[in-house]
């Protein structure tokens, strides 16, 4: 029934019907494969946000969508009142993964941020000692962790936490990449974690000063703090790395992880980190009804495997330093900076003629390629990382194309 509906009529649905919490770009998709997405009237288009980085590993990547139909035929939920034959097997897999002790699973990015921030205030009762609701955390202005009332309560940006209040309270905010700030925060006896963004994704791709990350980790143990990063946007290859954090060798107390964990084709989070911290939440104290399950097991592990069998955070590397160069030769005063590590890039756009980021984006998808404008004057571009070379040169000719089109 759906084929009958054109882009207009579909866009008309979700204007009547949908709860008009986003802005999109108007465009309709149908169909996705690799780093590229179609409408649905056919129309081919370069996908260069990825679903904010949560599909590193392309569109319906066959060995991830493999593992999804073959458990999805056979079993999909078992909740965690009683064990499932991919449970185990998967916590062992992403363990050794990213070489932690333990696993909690969860589904999305903000559940799994939720759950450090309880794993956190936990530990600091039972091991640091800390008084009983005295625990605080430091977080960093400029944040993303997600949207639940809590982590709008560690936001900087008045669109998150505006008129959501009242807010949970034990959260101290401090300027990011300023390693002062966090030494005078750190002063504070009942502080039990910093939790951080690698690079900040919502910011608009802002990357800290080199040895900001494992300086602060430093700082952290000095204090026997947790450094606990968030790296649902920057991790599983997208920066160059298998983590943003190991460009710094910094082993986060604990790691947050969601997006890419499944490939874009489920939700699937995570939280990792040792024994002495992970072991201080006890049965009926955490959880969820979906978390874990069968499906997201397999799936998350296809898509981790993919990652390495593909060396997608090596191509991530390889394909970002030419993506930044290229941007960087465009002769255009719109173009007033490129930022960004791997494939996780932005640009800063001068308005020109009345003409800004959003009519930029709008004139990259009539030429083929879609990207999103964010805080107005930032566009970020974050292909899927099995993009071939032939393919991101022929992306940066439409954005090269697209931009010197405004004069
Ligand atoms: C939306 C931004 C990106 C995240 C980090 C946790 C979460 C996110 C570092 C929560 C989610 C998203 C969600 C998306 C927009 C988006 C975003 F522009 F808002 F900042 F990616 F850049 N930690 N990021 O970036 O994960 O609960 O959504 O699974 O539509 O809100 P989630």
């Amino acid at each position: 029934m759906n084929k009958s509906l054109s882009s207009t009529d579909l866009m008309a649905l979700e204007d009547k019907y949908g709860a008009h919490n986003y802005h999109p770009l108007p465009v309709v998709l149908a169909r996705g494969e690799g780093a590229l997405v179609w409408d649905v009237e056919g129309k081919q288009y370069y996908d260069f946000l990825s679903a904010y980085s949560a599909v590193n590993q392309g569109h319906c990547h066959p060995k991830i969508i493999g593992a999804l139909t073959e458990q999805a035929n056979k079993m999909t939920l078992t909740s965690r009142a009683f064990f499932n034959d991919s449970l185990g097997v998967y916590e062992k897999y992403i363990t050794e993964y990213f070489g932690y002790d333990k696993v909690l699973p969860m589904n999305t990015g903000a559940e799994a941020d939720e759950t450090a921030l309880k794993l956190c205030r936990r530990w600091a009762y039972d091991k640091k000692g800390i008084p009983e609701n005295q625990a605080k955390i430091i977080v960093c202005e400029g944040n993303f962790h997600g949207r639940t009332i809590t982590i709008v309560s560690m936001s900087t940006d008045p669109d998150s936490f505006g008129g959501f209040g009242p807010f949970t309270p034990g959260f101290i905010k401090i300027p990011y990449n300023d390693l002062n700030a966090l030494a005078e925060a750190l002063k504070d006896p009942n502080i039990a974690g910093f939790l951080v963004e690698p690079i900040q994704g919502e910011a608009g791709v802002f990357v800290p000063d080199e040895g900001y990350l494992s300086k602060a980790y430093q700082m952290c143990k000095e204090k026997n703090v947790l450094f606990m990063a968030d790296e649902v946007q920057t991790g599983i290859g997208r920066t160059g790395k298998l983590l943003a954090c190991d460009h710094e060798n910094v082993r986060p107390d604990v790691l947050i992880l969601g997006k890419a964990l499944s490939g874009g084709v489920y939700p699937v989070s995570a939280v990792l980190a040792d024994d002495d911290i992970m072991m201080v939440i006890k049965p009926g104290e955490h959880g969820s009804t979906f978390g874990g399950n069968p499906v997201a097991a397999r799936v998350a592990m296809a898509a981790l495997q993919v990652v390495k069998d593909e060396n997608l955070a090596e191509r991530a590397e390889t394909l970002g330093k030419i993506f930044r160069e290229e941007m960087s030769a465009i002769q255009s005063d719109m173009i007033t900076l490129v930022r960004g590590k791997g494939l996780l890039n932005a640009i800063i756009i001068k308005p020109k003629n009345g003409k800004e980021a959003w009519d930029v984006c709008v004139t990259m998808k009539e030429n083929g390629l879609l990207a999103k404008p964010t805080h107005g004057d930032i566009i970020r571009f974050a292909p899927p990382l099995i993009i071939t070379e032939e393919q991101l040169r022929e992306a940066i000719e439409i954005i090269k194309k697209s931009i010197l089109s405004f004069g």
